[in-house]
């Protein structure tokens, strides 16, 4: 697909591994953007591939921010821009899911408690890539990590993904969003509404991540549209609180969770009754968010 806006904000070459679904994401996110942005960045896969000193991929002001700290930044900016009197550029966050569901939560509390004209995008690769494929907030349920190994006794994470959209939502959040490295085109338009909103604003990527899956690096887009395909990770829209879209619409079948889940290196030592409890999960979902 031609698009003019390809590597207008984010140059090709970055440094991450081949076929990363968080790169394929954020070029999505790259095109649903305009020149009146300006992007406060964690640190994680995403800052650290693409700003290798002395260069930078980014096309628009960019500002590097700590693991823990970009929400506040992003208030910052916020700030002066409204003390120069400037309506027209808005302010982005781009954070992993560490960066988000962990570590930063306290200050995205604050900017969200606030109200802010901020568009927040978490790029969610189920865990710490950046260092080393260590567990997260979002790292599901059997999942092997670094730090949650299978094994013997262990069946890796026990612990189930943090609901984020349910914190957004509980703050009053105005646009939330859900998707995926499989859905390129609805990064984009997704993006693109949370550009209009006036207020704060979340949306949430699903990234397959070659080593912390275990994937082949020509799979990442595949494990994307696998992921929706089987409601473990549904496309998801809510605007002031109201659902109102959703990929698990009347008559929706889901593919089984196995098809999933046995494709991931991460997920290989999982036994039939635990894929049955993930199986539990997406039905779970498509009890919550069908439409
Ligand atoms: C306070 C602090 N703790 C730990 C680190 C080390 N660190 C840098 S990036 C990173 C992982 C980032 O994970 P995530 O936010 O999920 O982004 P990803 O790399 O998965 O895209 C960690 C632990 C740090 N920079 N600062």
């Amino acid at each position: 697909m031609k698009n003019s806006n390809e590597n207008k904000f984010l140059s090709p070459g970055h440094n991450a591994c081949a076929g990363c679904g968080q790169l394929s994401a954020a070029q999505a996110v790259m095109r649903g953007l305009n020149e009146n942005i300006i992007i406060a960045n964690a640190t994680g896969c995403l800052e650290v591939t693409t700003t290798a000193y002395p260069q930078s991929a980014w096309g628009l002001p960019w500002i590097h921010s700590l693991f823990e700290n970009a929400a506040a930044v992003a208030s910052g900016i916020l700030a002066s821009l409204k003390q120069k009197g400037d309506k027209k550029t808005k302010v982005v966050v781009q954070a992993g899911d560490g960066g988000t569901f962990d570590i930063g939560l306290g200050l995205i509390s604050g900017m969200w408690e606030r109200g802010e004209n901020i568009l927040y995008i978490c790029y969610d690769t189920e865990a710490y890539s950046n260092t080393g494929i260590q567990a997260s907030g979002s790292t599901p349920y059997g999942a092997s990590t670094t730090t949650t190994p299978d094994g013997s006794a262990s069946i890796g994470s026990t612990q189930g993904k943090k609901d984020m959209l349910a914190i957004a939502l509980a703050h009053g959040v105005k646009y939330v969003a859900q998707t995926t490295t499989g859905f390129p085109d609805d990064i984009t338009n997704k993006v693109k509404k949370a550009l209009s909103v006036e207020g704060p604003s979340y949306i949430q990527i699903l990234c397959p991540c070659i080593p912390g899956w275990k994937i082949n690096n020509d799979q990442a887009v595949m494990m994307g549209k696998s992921a929706v395909q089987t409601a473990l990770y549904p496309l998801l829209e809510y605007s002031d609180g109201q659902l109102i879209s959703s990929s698990l619409k009347k008559g929706f079948q889901a593919r089984p969770a196995g098809e999933y889940l046995k494709n991931q290196g991460r997920f290989k030592h999982l036994k039939d009754k635990d894929i049955s409890l993930i199986e539990k999960l997406a039905q779970a979902n498509i009890d919550k968010y069908k439409i």
